[in-house]
């Protein structure tokens, strides 16, 4: 009966972890999957989500089914987290926010809400972007589009190329947009870009939709990494915001996030969180609650709140310093007179290096270097002993 059924193609960064632990060298690196290591190179688990957990434990919370939109203080302090405790759109309750499976379920949340409501209207993706919105909005029978994004001449942003995209996609098309370090490239729009971007999606009546996965982990400041959806907030518009832990609170498997709708009444706030419970409901029930609780009591708790964002600044700090050090190992090995600069000027996890395929397939096949093809590295999955090596590993991979 199944004899029909091919061969899924695996996933393009999850597949380069199971290619790693099959390499037997010592020099070996996995820089292909975005997840914060120590410098040891060991996940890590946040000290304030283990002393959550301990509350949980001492308080014997129990695991009773959550509602469908999930847990109402996580609800709360996430999308006072994302916009801001004081923003008028939480206080005229115009938000709709209904916890999801971390940032994917959100997306997908959404996704389902746009091909109910929207039929036809097309999402515009950053090109490129992060692999899983196009599966996302492929399962979801919603057509999507690209916008220019980067340019790989300057290994920056192609803005020009971005704005005019934007002019000339209809009418009232939902544009996909990273909230800060974008994925894979970790270029973000400068404050000024931001301006002309929401100027541009308000004279075509489009609808901002953000996916908001590292607030905290660009900048190392939560307030600053939510500026841009804050500002598309404050102009008045309607607003899709989808939420992940799995980075800042290190929460990868808990899958904890939200969706977040700003509407323009507190009454169409109320159907469209009645509609995203509508959806949840056949696809997977309820959302768990272990993770909505670590959250809640972290970012509802002043004291751990702290903790956290002192944690952050630390994981941001060390891959700020790795950074570096890759920019000085490769600017003192090269001699061919390149200039390494961009990689000082993106944020966030991830490095886009600018190496094709054929050059990534070097680094991983002589180096050992372990790497999505389309030339993106964590630097999360860095430490300083290895920069020096990989620095070599990707001036030979160039010149090759
Ligand atoms: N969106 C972007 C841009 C990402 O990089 C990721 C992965 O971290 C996600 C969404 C969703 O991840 P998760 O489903 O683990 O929250
Ligand atoms: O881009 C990354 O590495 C992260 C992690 O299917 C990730 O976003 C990668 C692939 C995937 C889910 C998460």
């Amino acid at each position: 009966r199944f004899e029909h059924v091919k061969m899924a193609p695996p996933d393009p960064i999850l597949g380069v972890s199971e290619a790693f632990r099959a390499d037997t060298d010592e020099m070996k690196l996995n820089l292909g999957v975005g997840a914060y290591r120590t410098e040891e190179l060991q996940p890590y688990v946040l000290q304030v989500v283990k002393k959550a957990e301990n509350l949980m434990l001492e308080r014997g919370d129990n695991k009773e089914y959550l509602p469908i939109e999930g847990l109402a203080a996580f609800n709360k302090v996430t999308a006072e987290l994302l916009f801001g405790a004081d923003n008028p759109v939480i206080k005229e309750g115009r938000v709709a926010t209904v916890q999801g499976l971390s940032g994917t379920g959100s997306l997908r949340l959404a996704g389902a809400l746009i091909e109910r409501y929207f039929s036809g209207a097309k999402v515009l993706i950053s090109s490129p972007t992060w692999g899983n919105h196009k599966n996302i909005f492929n399962d979801s029978n919603v057509p999507w589009g690209e916008y220019r994004y980067y340019d790989p001449k300057t290994v920056g942003l192609d803005f020009d190329g971005m704005i005019s995209d934007l002019k000339v996609a209809a009418d009232g098309s939902f544009i996909l947009l990273h909230g800060c370090a974008h994925n894979p490239t970790g270029i973000d729009p400068t404050p000024e870009q931001w301006e002309k971007i929401a100027d541009v999606i308000q004279e075509k009546n489009h609808i901002p939709f953000f996916d908001v996965a590292y607030q905290g982990f660009a900048s190392g400041s939560l307030d600053e990494d939510a500026s841009s959806v804050r500002m598309f907030v404050a102009r008045g518009m309607e607003v899709l915001v989808a939420q992940s832990y799995s980075k800042n609170l290190g929460l990868y498997s808990e899958r904890i996030g939200a969706m977040n709708v700003v509407c323009s009444s507190p009454d169409a706030a109320t159907r469209v969180k009645s509609q995203l419970k509508r959806i949840a409901r056949p696809m997977y029930s309820n959302p768990p609650i272990h993770g909505a609780r670590i959250v809640a009591n972290v970012v509802g708790d002043p004291v751990l709140f702290n903790e956290w964002k002192e944690e952050m600044e630390l994981m941001a700090g060390r891959i700020k310093t790795v950074r570096q050090k890759l920019f000085d190992s490769l600017s003192t090995k090269d001699k061919s007179g390149k200039d390494w600069s961009f990689i000082l000027k993106q944020i966030g996890m991830f490095s886009f290096t600018g190496l094709n395929k054929a050059q990534s397939d070097n680094m991983t096949d002589k180096w050992h270097v372990y790497m999505t093809k389309d030339g993106r590295i964590s630097l999360a999955g860095l430490n300083l002993a290895k920069c020096e090596y990989l620095a070599d590993a990707i001036i030979d991979s160039f010149h090759n």
